[in-house]
């Protein structure tokens, strides 16, 4: 008997073998922030010592699923890898650097030059001379053991003020803004292939990023190489300032560098500043209203931190071709500096993974808008 296939059963066969193919493409994508955002940016996010040293399989199974790039949340700041002038400390650093290599993830450094977080010998230098001493010494050490192993650096962290000009750090005020410059050339020289970043935060701030595009193109004008800019991300679900982002996205990109986001999370907490007319001597740590998701997230809550990264990411798809990284500032809830900052011992819910390593709405609300493309 000859078997005869109706046009509309061709039609159906081959309707199946698309949904089949578009199905397992998208489970293959659906699990992974990576892979869902392949074709758009890098998806990061910030190792402890813990995920450093494997040390819990379910985040570190999560790591290596969801993320392709990875910063070091302390351990190269240089009061942990460089503690005293004759001394370095490259345990945990070397180990960061082999986890990206043998996982194939694109390693940001962070940070070479920050006011904060310094070693105890620095605070005590009152010359000129002996600061441009340390910076040349452990910008040409610590960028240079691991050329050719790092994607980029955070050159510079946090120099600008909140109105644009510069912060009042020892390295300002011994060298004046010269030593943006300096450490620039610097890492340049020790590193070659690695891209250049100045990071800080509120720098989608009107005044801020003012202050930060002159900088940059001063760097820019004297010849001095500089590859993008990171804009942290540290922000509240009570506030909206999607606009501002969009602006910073344009306006840095128009200097003709690369726009990463470093270190993104939303904080659901009162900060103790938002609460216009509190007594200043109020002690926010014993007030329960400070900590108010102590037992669980509520569903409401859950639903506006989903919407406010569901609107970034959407800004983020819309200017991709300006964006090169996205990385969250931590692993998972319970991994975040959030649970200790700006009050202690808190219960915060700024990520897209719960402190059981499981995706939150929030996650979901990221992952729906790449699929079905
Ligand atoms: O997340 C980091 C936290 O564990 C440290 O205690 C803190 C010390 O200053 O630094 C945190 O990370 C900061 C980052 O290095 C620079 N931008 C602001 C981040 C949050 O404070």
């Amino acid at each position: 008997m000859k078997i005869t296939l109706r046009p509309n059963l061709y039609f159906g066969i081959i309707f199946c073998l698309f949904l089949n193919s578009f199905n397992s493409f998208s489970q293959s994508n659906s699990k992974s922030l990576k892979k869902a955002y392949q074709d758009d940016f890098l998806i990061g996010t910030a190792l402890g010592t813990q995920h450093i040293l494997e040390k819990n399989a379910q985040a570190d199974k999560l790591i290596k699923e969801q993320f392709n790039a990875i910063t070091p949340e302390n351990i190269m700041k240089s009061e942990v890898i460089h503690p005293e002038l004759h001394r370095y400390n490259f345990d945990l650093a070397d180990k960061f650097v082999a986890y990206g290599q043998k996982n194939q993830m694109y390693i940001a450094g962070h940070t070479l030059i920050w006011h904060s977080q310094l070693p105890r010998f620095v605070y005590k230098i009152q010359s000129a001379d002996s600061l441009k001493m340390f910076m040349e010494d452990h910008i040409k050490t610590v960028a240079g053991r691991y050329a050719g192993k790092m994607n980029s650096w955070d050159v510079v962290n946090e120099a600008l003020n909140e109105d644009g000009t510069m912060r009042p750090s020892i390295f300002y005020k011994l060298l004046g803004e010269d030593y943006i410059k300096m450490a620039f050339d610097l890492a340049a020289k020790a590193d070659p292939n690695a891209e250049l970043y100045y990071n800080d935060y509120n720098i989608e701030q009107p005044a801020k990023r003012k202050g930060a595009i002159a900088m940059i193109k001063k760097l820019q004008a004297s010849g001095t190489k500089i590859d993008g800019v990171g804009i942290q991300g540290h922000w509240s679900i009570n506030s909206n300032n999607i606009k501002e982002i969009e602006d910073a996205i344009n306006e840095f990109s128009a200097l003709g560098i690369k726009v990463a986001f470093t270190e993104l999370d939303y904080t659901v907490l009162p900060n103790p500043w938002d609460l216009k007319g509190a007594d200043v001597n109020q002690n926010f740590e014993a007030d329960p209203k400070m900590n108010q998701y102590k037992d669980a997230l509520p569903d409401s809550v859950g639903t506006k931190l989903a919407n406010r990264y569901s609107d970034l990411f959407i800004l983020f798809l819309k200017n991709k071709d300006k964006i090169s990284r996205v990385t969250f500032w931590g692993v998972n809830d319970g991994h975040s500096w959030l649970n200790g900052w700006p009050i202690k011992n808190r219960t915060n819910y700024p990520l897209l993974f719960d402190r059981d390593c499981q995706p939150k709405k929030a996650y979901n609300a990221v992952m729906q808008l790449k699929s079905g493309q």
